[in-house]
């Protein structure tokens, strides 16, 4: 009878969004250019670093340039303008919570400016007040994927410590403007992509070595594990109502073969992953990544009470992202994946998506109960989705089956492991309205219950249209995730 039988009352189910990936208006009341309005449309939707990986002379250029037309995240899908009927749409499906995240740059165009920018935080007054108007509890990333522009040209973003003190006084005032405004909030969005080179870290490699690039990423993560730390002392003094979680990209990997150099190559490879979690969870830099550190020359330059603060700034919840697992191996492998990341080895048990991702409903049970085990703390699923191309059909709508089957199996596998005994707070789906790809910058890799008129070039009407999927999560929504 301890077996809990579905998903517990006031489940957070909703959707999640990102500023630069849905805002637009770039360039509008008092904004300054962010790290994510640099970035142009991946020539190869199948390699999505290469365009995420700007360096200072890839900004000069797009810094010169004064229009969207190269560089989508400029455009978004002009939620600025429209919030108010996208975020009725969201009421419609009976959305509980909406994650979106604050673009910093609104708030201190600069990074480092005297004074916040009063119509930036005006704005973000509105959309969480039109949230509350239906009911729906705003989840707020502090940032996703970018950061002022000026701090990058500057001082290389996360790179440098002064960035810390750039952010905890952006955080400070949100905090205290948000009060008993915004329940849930999250630090940095993917934490871990800061390995990958993507430009939220802030930090610009030109000519690096391998292992300088490492140093470099390694060290702006320790400055944001500082920040982030930071942010949670603050939201807690601030607002003792409020919690605030840490947001990783859960890589969930298995073993290529039973061979125990396999596991074990797996298993370091999850570590790899895992360190996130680790540090804003537990408060420590565990021991195995002092060895990683020591294999690849990296010497982390801490401050005498950095790991006081770390220690001191634990989250309250751990909100993660779920689209895929990979494989690893001792050796390197034959068949890679296709994924626009490059990594990880092919699943011959899995079937991917068009970009690669190897899709993996019990890959989410697997990893629940997982980090249920590690942490013993409340977990939330933030982002979760299938990006595929939609089709407007001759009668004007879009059958997404595809998206329903993606979502259905996910859900279910979710209700899975709250019968294994996982405290699971939510749920919101990635992209619950069709916006501009993180990876790739597309418009054309989809993941909305809500069609947007607009190709990659940026031409359409911007109209907005109900899929099947829009009415499907409706009925999961209103039966708590019994009808599926
Ligand atoms: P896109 C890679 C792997 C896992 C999550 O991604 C990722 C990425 C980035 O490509 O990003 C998250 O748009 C991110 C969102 C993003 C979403 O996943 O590349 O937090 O901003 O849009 C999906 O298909």
């Amino acid at each position: 009878e301890n077996v809990p039988t579905g998903f517990p009352k006031g489940f957070l189910w909703g959707g999640a969004t990102a500023a630069n990936q849905i805002e637009g208006a770039w360039n509008v009341d008092g904004k300054g250019l962010t790290t994510a309005e640099v970035v142009q449309k991946a020539t190869d939707r199948k390699n999505s670093l290469a365009m995420n990986q700007v360096t200072q002379a890839t900004i000069k250029q797009a810094m010169a340039d004064k229009t969207a037309d190269l560089y989508p995240k400029r455009r978004g899908i002009d939620f600025y303008h429209r919030y108010q009927s996208d975020i009725k749409l969201f009421a419609e499906m009976g959305f509980k919570a909406f994650r979106l995240s604050i673009a910093w740059a609104r708030i201190f165009p600069n990074g480092d400016d005297a004074q916040p920018n009063e119509a930036g935080l005006k704005f973000y007054d509105k959309v969480f007040a039109e949230c509350r108007k239906y009911g729906i509890e705003p989840v707020v990333t502090l940032s996703h994927y970018e950061m002022p522009l000026a701090l990058t040209v500057k001082q290389n973003g996360w790179a440098s410590r002064k960035t810390i003190a750039a952010f905890t006084r952006y955080t400070e005032v949100l905090f205290k403007r948000y009060r008993g405004v915004v329940k849930y909030w999250m630090t940095f969005n993917e934490i871990n992509a800061g390995t990958w080179g993507f430009t939220g870290t802030g930090a610009v490699d030109d000519q690096l070595t391998t292992n300088e690039k490492l140093q470099l990423r390694y060290q702006a993560l320790h400055h944001q594990f500082v920040a982030s730390a930071i942010a949670v002392q603050q939201c807690h003094k601030i607002d003792p109502q409020a919690k605030i979680g840490c947001m990783l990209a859960r890589m969930q990997t298995y073993p290529n073969t039973p061979n125990p150099v396999d596991v074990r190559a797996a298993q370091v490879q999850d570590q790899l992953n895992l360190f996130f979690t680790d540090v804003q969870v537990r408060g420590e830099y565990p021991e195995y990544m002092n060895r990683y550190f020591k294999d690849h020359q990296i010497k982390l330059k801490m401050a005498a009470d950095d790991q006081a603060v770390i220690k001191a700034g634990t989250v309250d919840y751990l909100s993660f992202s779920y689209y895929m697992s990979t494989v690893t191996a001792a050796t390197e492998q034959k068949a890679k994946t296709s994924g626009n990341l490059g990594f990880g080895g092919k699943n011959p048990y899995l079937k991917a998506s068009d970009w690669g991702w190897q899709i993996d409903p019990v890959g989410l049970r697997i990893t629940l109960n997982e980090f249920w085990d590690r942490y013993r703390i409340p977990l939330f699923v933030v982002e979760n989705g299938l990006g595929a191309v939609d089709q407007v059909t001759a009668d004007g709508k879009i059958h997404d089956s595809y998206r329903i089957d993606y979502l259905r199996q996910h859900i279910l596998q979710m209700k899975e492991a709250i019968k294994d005994g996982v405290d699971l707070m939510g749920y919101t789906m990635w992209g619950p309205i069709d916006l501009i790809s993180a990876g790739t910058s597309e418009m054309s890799k989809r993941y909305g219950f809500i069609y947007v008129d607009q190709d990659d070039a940026g031409k359409g009407t911007l109209r907005r249209i109900r899929k099947d999927s829009f009415y499907w999560y409706q009925k999961v929504i209103a039966t708590n995730g019994e009808d599926l």
